[in-house]
């Protein structure tokens, strides 16, 4: 059985978003059943937790005593045994993949920036004059992603990937401003990857698991 790691609580704002979000996203897309593993406060510092991720962070995803940790490499290990994932063509492949990594390395780290200035440090002096400089640039890279997107559904065109899933859970983050919302064709493009049963599915599953806690 799969099991991946989630936080037993997080804050309100959070819910919805923590990042074990994208590897349920991907085991439905995939049609793996799994269970979570929900970490207490402080688990994560433990040491047989660190030895599977050094960070201390979630997802982890557990297999059979295979363990990975990267909420991309998991999703892309998942899409291994899921072709509306990965592609076949080995191309188109390529592509999904290359889509992943720009999710997270060419558009996360900005949207990241803005959504900690947003959450933790929007009163401070330093945020208020730094904000406006983070979403121009991040401006710069949506123009570009909305260009590539063009009118195609996908990313890649016709297809949904796994290169899709991550990049729509990445722009979800800002969902709290109209950073992304403000280009029409980004916007229907996150609505158009989240209407998936499979997408549902997993938001589901990670807010049953929080009022797990309430209960
Ligand atoms: N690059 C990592 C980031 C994981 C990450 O930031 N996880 C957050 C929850 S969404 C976390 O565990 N935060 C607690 C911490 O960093 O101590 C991934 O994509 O898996």
């Amino acid at each position: 059985m799969i099991t991946i790691s989630a936080f037993r609580w997080v804050p309100q704002f959070a819910r919805g978003q923590v990042r074990d979000l994208r590897v349920r996203w991907a085991l439905e897309e995939a049609g793996l059943p799994y269970k979570s593993r929900l970490l207490e406060q402080g688990d994560q510092d433990k040491p047989e937790y660190r030895h599977m991720q050094p960070f201390g962070q979630v997802p982890i995803f557990e297999e059979n005593g295979f363990v990975l940790f990267e909420s991309g490499a998991i999703v892309l290990h998942i899409g291994e045994r899921c072709e509306a994932l990965l592609p076949r063509d080995r191309g188109a492949r390529a592509r999904a993949a290359q889509w992943v990594i720009a999710a997270l390395n060419s558009i996360e780290p900005h949207v990241v920036n803005i959504a900690l200035i947003d959450l933790f440090y929007a009163d401070e002096e330093w945020a208020k004059l730094r904000r406006p400089s983070a979403v121009q640039f991040l401006g710069r890279r949506l123009a570009g992603l909305s260009n590539a997107l063009g009118d195609k559904p996908y990313l890649d065109g016709a297809q949904f990937t796994a290169g899709d899933l991550m990049m729509s859970t990445v722009l979800r983050i800002l969902d709290a401003t109209d950073i992304v919302k403000r280009d029409e064709r980004l916007a229907a493009y996150v609505e158009r990857c989240i209407a998936r049963p499979a997408f549902g599915r997993a938001l589901q599953a990670q807010l049953a698991d929080f009022r797990q806690d309430a209960a």
